[in-house]
C-alpha cells in the first residue's frame, strides 16, 4: 500500500522547515514510517544542484531554474519519494512542484503552460495532502534575514517575493490537495493549524 505524500510550501521564511521537523517528531512518536526529505535536494546530484541555484554568485535565467529544479526533481522522485512510498513510509518534503509554479511561474514570469507541461512530464506522483504556509513576503523575508546572508532567492526583489506569495494563494485556492496554513503567530499555533489539517485529511491520524 502506497504511503502518504505530503508537501511543505510557500515563501520565504515562513516556518515550513520548523513545522516539518515538529510534525516528523509526533508522527515518530506515533510510529510512523517516515522519510523527510526536502527540494531543491534530496539525492546527492539533487544537493549539488541547489549548492549551484542558490549560490548568490551564479546567474540563472527563470528557464534555466525551472529546468534544474525539474532535473533535480526527476531523480528526486525516482530515487527517494517512490520507493519510499511503496514501502508503506508517509513522506514529508520540503518543497516540491507547486514551488517551480510560484517560483519560477509566479515570481519569474514563465508561461505557466511551459510549467505544466515540464510538470506533468515528471510530477508523475502528485502530494495527496500540500500545506501552503502563507506570510506576508517582508514579514517572510525579515524571519529568513534573522538566521544570516541571503541566498540569491531572498536576494530576488519584494515585488517577486511578493508575487510568489500571490501564487501561493492561487495554487491553495484552485487545487484541492491544498490546504492554506495561516503561518502568523507562534511556533505552537502554526503547528496546531497542521495537526487539525493533517486529522482532517487522515483521520486514522487523528491521535496526532
Ligand atoms: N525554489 C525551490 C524555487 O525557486 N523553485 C523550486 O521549484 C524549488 C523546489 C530553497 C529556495 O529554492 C527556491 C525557493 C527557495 O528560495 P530554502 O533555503 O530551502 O531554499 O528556502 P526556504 O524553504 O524558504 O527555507 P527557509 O528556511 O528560508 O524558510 P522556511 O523553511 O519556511 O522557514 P524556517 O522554518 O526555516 O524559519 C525561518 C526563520 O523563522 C523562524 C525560524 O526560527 C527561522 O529563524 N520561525 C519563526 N519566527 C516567528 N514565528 C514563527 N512561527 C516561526 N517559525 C519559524
Amino acid at each position: 500500500m502506497s504511503g502518504r505524500f505530503i508537501t511543505f510550501e510557500g515563501p520565504e521564511g515562513a516556518g515550513k522547515t520548523t513545522q516539518l521537523a515538529l510534525l516528523a517528531d509526533r508522527l515518530r512518536a506515533l510510529g510512523e514510517p517516515l522519510c523527510v526529505t526536502r527540494e531543491p535536494g534530496g539525492t546527492k546530484g539533487g544537493e549539488a544542484v541547489r549548492a549551484a541555484l542558490l549560490s548568490p554568485e551564479a546567474h540563472w535565467s527563470p528557464l534555466a531554474e525551472m529546468l534544474l529544479m525539474n532535473a533535480a526533481r526527476d531523480a528526486h522522485l525516482h530515487e527517494v519519494i517512490l520507493p519510499a512510498l511503496n514501502a508503506g513510509e508517509t513522506v514529508l518534503c520540503d518543497r516540491f512542484c507547486d514551488s517551480t509554479r510560484a517560483y519560477q511561474g509566479g515570481g519569474g514570469g514563465l508561461d505557466p503552460e511551459l510549467v505544466s507541461i515540464i510538470e506533468q512530464n515528471v510530477c508523475t506522483r502528485m502530494p495527496d495532502l500540500t500545506l501552503v504556509f502563507d506570510l506576508d513576503a517582508e514579514e517572510g523575508l525579515a524571519r529568513a534575514d534573522s538566521r544570516g546572508a541571503r541566498d540569491r532567492f531572498e536576494q530576488k526583489g519584494l515585488g517577486y517575493h511578493r508575487a510568489v506569495r500571490e501564487a501561493f494563494r492561487a495554487i491553495a485556492a484552485s487545487e484541492p490537495r491544498a490546504v492554506l496554513i495561516d503561518a502568523i503567530g507562534a511556533p505552537d499555533e502554526v503547528a496546531e493549524r497542521i495537526r487539525r489539517a493533517i486529522a482532517t485529511r487522515f483521520p486514522d491520524l487523528g491521535a496526532l
